[in-house]
């Protein structure tokens, strides 16, 4: 996938070899940024999993309301007999409600494919929904979903249909939300589907609010980046100086978390030294935030068509079905 244009670089799946390198280019940015996506080691995504319980971070719950209360037509969008692929399905908790309201409208799925980067799980997760589901096949695949990927052998002549819930697609910059998606449509072919999970735009507070909760678990998630670079990049970050902002950059439709030391410092990383002014930040991550047209638009230029965008009663949040020109 092409770079992102804006820092910090979107979550992809760089091997790990490349980690160092990223780090030392991002703090040698003018700003210093750190790439989002290496937030998820072990202890980042079990803080990810505790901010997506916080009251202020809405978006997890609002998508899980709009599948729940929108199941039957969003079916009926997969249609018949169709193969459903997850692009970076983790646990596939959210495609469970997708295969039941198939089972239950349209006589379900011909396959559901989840592809991640994370094989191991993969298969686990994998035998688990086969026990659970065992008139679908279920047809699991490693690998980046920002690359073209090979899939299995599929029931010949059946819609794909693509889901990509969670507004991941907001930590992309536009560029490389367009590109990823682009990857998705050649991957479900002209005809075939997407179901795309965004979040939408809002009022300052609530947003910021959302990314920084009054229990600290974003802080912490932020934080624990540092802490993730001090232990395998041998590197001397004074954690608890650096201190986590949510700001909403409304000319930009984004939420950025940064990391701001209130003091003049110097740090090192493998042994190359970076100097911090006071008020300094590292910008950490981008969350796009979206509106109507700009789904349209986006999606646009990754060749798909906007069919229906389902929001929940409070407009916080949108799940979109789109077809593949
Ligand atoms: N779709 C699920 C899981 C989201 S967690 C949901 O919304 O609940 C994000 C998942 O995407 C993780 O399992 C992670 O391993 C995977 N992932 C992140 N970047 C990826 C990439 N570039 N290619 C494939 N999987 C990726
Ligand atoms: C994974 N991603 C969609 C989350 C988001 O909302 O951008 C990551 C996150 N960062 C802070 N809170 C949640």
């Amino acid at each position: 996938m092409s770079a992102s244009v804006d820092a910090p670089p979107a979550e992809s799946s760089a091997p790990d070899h490349t980690f160092l390198a990223d780090v030392l280019a991002g703090l040698s940015g003018e700003p210093k940024s750190l790439p989002c996506k290496y937030f998820y080691d072990g202890a980042g995504s079990r803080l990810f999993e505790r901010i997506t319980a916080v009251p202020e971070y809405y978006p997890t719950r609002t998508e899980a309301a709009i599948f729940a209360a929108e199941a039957e037509r969003i079916a009926r969008f997969i249609g018949l007999e169709a193969v459903l692929i997850e692009f970076g399905s983790g646990n596939s908790e959210k495609s469970r409600v997708l295969l039941d309201a198939c089972e239950q409208y349209v006589s379900g799925l011909a396959a559901y494919v989840p592809q991640d980067i994370s094989g191991p799980f993969l298969e686990e997760v994998a035998n688990g929904l086969r026990a659970e589901y065992p008139s679908v096949p279920v047809l699991p695949v490693v690998g980046d979903f920002t690359q073209p990927v090979p899939l299995p052998d599929l029931p010949p002549h059946r819609r794909r249909v693509g889901f990509f819930p969670g507004s991941t697609i907001g930590n992309f910059g536009p560029t490389s939300a367009a590109a990823v998606l682009r990857t998705f449509h050649d991957t479900v072919g002209a005809g075939g589907g997407l179901i795309l999970g965004a979040d939408l735009i809002k009022d300052a507070a609530t947003l910021e609010a959302a990314y920084d909760d009054a229990a600290g678990v974003t802080a912490a998630f932020n934080r624990n980046l540092l802490v993730r670079i001090n232990r395998e990049l041998n590197a001397d970050f004074p954690v608890e100086e650096f201190r986590h902002e949510a700001r909403w950059n409304a000319s930009k439709s984004r939420v950025e978390m940064h990391l701001v030391t209130d003091a003049a410092r110097s740090v090192t990383v493998a042994n190359r030294r970076f100097d911090f002014a006071a008020g300094e930040s590292i910008h950490t991550e981008n969350s796009y935030k979206f509106s109507r047209d700009m789904l349209d638009g986006l999606a646009a230029e990754a060749g798909f068509t906007v069919n229906t965008v389902w929001t929940d009663p409070r407009g916080l949040f949108a799940v979109a079905a789109m077809t593949a020109e």
